[in-house]
């Protein structure tokens, strides 16, 4: 039989794309069919998404789908980073732009939060680690506003999209969990929460799990894009980084992964969330995966500060090539200095070499002296931050690791993934760097009945995609000494 062909669209925080997926027993093939940048905008009140542009770009990317393959798509899935939102108004439209999480109108509104529900409460309640950006804090900023009084219905950002391809309304489970409005342990929304805040509890849609069906597409999306109206949109694990855990390659249990993009998210799939005062103190979020599954994981800077300097030196007519970069990197001197990646200074945009310099400066660190060695410093402390987050979260949840999968766009840049194995002491397997798309794909596939369980999903990924092995060397006193030098900086870890 011929292969069953999905379209993902998975929106990043720097681009979004349409990929074509071909299953079939041992085959799982992606071909992306349509990239477009995800360009914020900054308006008077704050930092925006460009939310039309990037539904232009899915459309654009659906009709790419449907030329390409006579039309013969057999559903749709839609994912993106986590915690932003849309709000609609009483007639389902569109209030205002959403805001990018990055955005700092949320500096020091977790007091006013926590005045209400304490924070242990809070985290007890939602295993939520601490963000400035999680949702609940965006919705608690424009308490009163006029925009907040007029909103009917909240759509998280992939389920936005769904409502414009489809019509319908629903929040996915595994975003959900990423509000702050949503109970760890029941999997239900606790809009008492809400209530609290003084903000409407009926805001949120009910909840549709990966796998459910979202609707079909509407006449005109149908008409625009060359796909039938029949055509299914499936809910697939729309957080980004639940579909990448999707397709982690793991066989052994005792693994950790990375999903290593603009963020790095390092942790463990546990059965069961972590609520423990300890956990919240380290940090450590409890995210719900399918099939119930807990991603127990930190948030980590990631690879925005290597975007962020790039940003930077283009405009200021330095070389931005990466491969480049990352070979000076290499030829660097090692361990002269190191930060603390989640330092909250390194959050908004900005000149990222800059402030990465004064935070040596600061902590009397020599201050790098070229791009080879801020990209140096960068990279090694990443290795350092996934270490003492892998090592924690082990410690937490009483959990062995005996291998790291290393997902993303960041498992292509191997100065990182071999820095990451010889600072975790562990090996690393790097790949495949579109984990998010085949999650999306493979969840898509499942609900048509073509594939099974979390683990026969995993071994299709493992059989069919290209993986890098760096068993870990290096030195590990070096690293030792540099996590002790990071120590004062890193006490809350
Ligand atoms: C990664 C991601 C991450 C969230 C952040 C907002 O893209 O979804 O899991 O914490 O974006």
């Amino acid at each position: 039989a011929s292969p069953a062909l999905f379209a993902a669209a998975d929106l990043g925080a720097t681009s979004g794309r349409v990929v074509l997926g071909e299953v079939a027993p041992e085959r799982l093939v992606l071909t992306e069919l349509h990239r477009f940048a995800n360009t914020p905008v900054r308006l008077s009140d704050g930092l925006h998404w460009d939310v039309l542009a990037l539904f232009q770009g899915v459309l654009d990317g659906l009709r790419r789908a449907a030329r390409s393959t006579d039309g013969r798509i057999a559903s749709v899935g839609v994912d993106s980073w986590a915690v932003d939102y849309g709000l609609l108004d009483r007639d389902g439209a569109l209030l205002g732009h959403p805001f990018h999480y990055r955005d700092s109108r949320t500096d020091g509104v977790a007091d006013t939060v926590f005045s209400r529900i304490d924070a242990q409460e809070l985290y007890r309640i939602t295993g939520l680690q601490h963000l400035p950006f999680n949702t609940v804090f965006q919705l608690a900023s424009a308490a009163g506003t006029a925009q907040m009084d007029a909103a009917r219905t909240l759509l998280l950002v992939p389920d936005l999209f769904i409502h414009w391809l489809t019509g319908t309304v629903g929040a996915e489970e595994t975003n959900a969990s990423t509000t702050a409005l949503f109970d760890a342990r029941t999997g239900t929304w606790r809009p008492d929460l809400l209530d609290r805040l003084s903000l409407a509890p009926d805001l949120l849609p009910p909840l549709r799990a990966p796998g459910d069906s979202a609707g079909t597409l509407l006449p005109h999306v149908a008409a625009y894009t060359g796909l039938g109206t029949g055509t299914p949109v499936t809910t697939v694990a729309s957080h980004d980084t639940a579909s990448a855990v999707v397709a982690v390659p793991a066989a052994d249990p005792r693994f950790a992964y990375i999903s290593c993009g603009t963020w790095s998210l390092a942790g463990l799939e546990l059965n069961s969330p972590i609520l423990s005062e300890e956990s919240r103190k380290a940090g450590f979020t409890n995210e719900r995966g399918v099939d119930g599954t807990i991603r127990y994981l930190r948030n980590i800077m990631g690879m925005w500060l290597l975007e962020e300097c790039r940003r930077t030196w283009a405009a200021q007519g330095l070389p931005t090539g990466l491969p480049e970069l990352l070979a000076e990197a290499d030829r660097a001197r090692p361990f002269v200095s190191v930060v603390d990646p989640d330092a909250p200074e390194f959050l908004a945009p900005g000149d990222m070499p800059e402030q990465i310099r004064a935070y040596c400066r600061r902590t009397g660190q020599p201050v790098p002296d070229s791009q080879g060695a801020l990209v140096r410093c960068i990279v090694e402390s990443l290795a350092l931050a996934h270490r003492r987050v892998l090592r924690q979260a082990a410690r937490l949840a009483d959990h062995d690791i005996t291998q790291v999968h290393l997902v993303g766009g960041g498992s292509r840049n191997e100065l990182l993934c071999r820095l990451t194995a010889d600072a975790c002491g562990l090996p690393v397997v790097a790949g495949p760097a579109e984990a998010t798309a085949l999650g999306n794909v493979l969840v898509q596939a499942r609900a048509a009945g073509l594939v099974g369980d979390l683990s026969s999903m995993r071994r299709l990924v493992a059989d069919t995609q290209q993986l890098r092995h760096y068993p870990p060397g290096g030195d590990p006193a070096a690293w030792d000494a540099a996590e002790a030098r990071l120590a004062p900086a890193g006490e809350d870890l």
